[in-house]
């Protein structure tokens, strides 16, 4: 499923984001880049140390910005490591965090002139965030972030299983 945004697209497709060859995939990463499970724990155990040692060197990663580091033995040339914010209830700024994730992601990738980046569901796992919620934010952000600037040509969203994908899909639909 897709959605053409000038000359960009967002692409929704279901799988395991560390297999992507876009120029960058995003990481749903911690404060202090430190691994962990999820997506995250995925990403470092199939692209090796090269990612985790310069991680350790950037050191932090305020919640909704975004670093960039190598993508080791990845197919995909850079990983760009975003941090979603925890639900807690959303009376406490996340809906603004996690756009802000989104938004620092893509700043990130054209401003290294990266012209397909690879998604995971940010927030949406670990740190708890409603689904439909999480997939209208990633969905509404990325495509007001592509009618503003030109550079990326094509975003794809890579859903882990069933009810990520159609959550994506729904929302996706209703935008279109
Ligand atoms: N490819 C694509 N999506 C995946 C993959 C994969 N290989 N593995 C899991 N997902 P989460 P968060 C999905 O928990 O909620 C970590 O410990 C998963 O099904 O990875 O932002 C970090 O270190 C879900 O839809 O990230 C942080 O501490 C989505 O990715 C914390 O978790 C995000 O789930 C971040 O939590």
């Amino acid at each position: 499923m897709e959605l053409r945004v000038n000359d960009s697209k967002i692409v929704l497709v279901q799988g395991d984001i560390t297999k992507e060859s876009t120029d960058a995939i995003v990481n749903a990463a911690n404060s202090g880049l430190r691994g962990g499970g999820g997506v995250d724990g995925a990403i470092h155990r199939a692209g090796g140390g090269a990612i985790m040692k310069e991680c350790r060197a950037i050191g932090h990663c305020p919640t909704g910005r975004a670093v960039i580091t190598t993508a080791g033995n990845l197919k995909a040339r850079r990983v760009i490591h975003t941090v979603g914010p925890v639900y807690r209830g959303g009376g406490k700024g996340e809906a603004e965090l996690l756009k802000s994730a989104y938004r620092a992601s893509l700043a990130l990738a054209l401003e290294n002139k990266l012209e397909s980046v690879a998604f995971p569901a940010i927030s949406a796992g670990i740190y708890g965030y409603p689904l439909s919620e999480a997939a209208s934010i990633a969905l509404t952000t990325t495509k007001m972030f592509l009618e503003e600037h030109s550079g990326i040509k094509e975003v794809r969203f890579v859903l882990f299983d069933d009810k990520t994908f159609d959550a994506f899909s729904g929302e996706l639909k209703k935008i279109s």
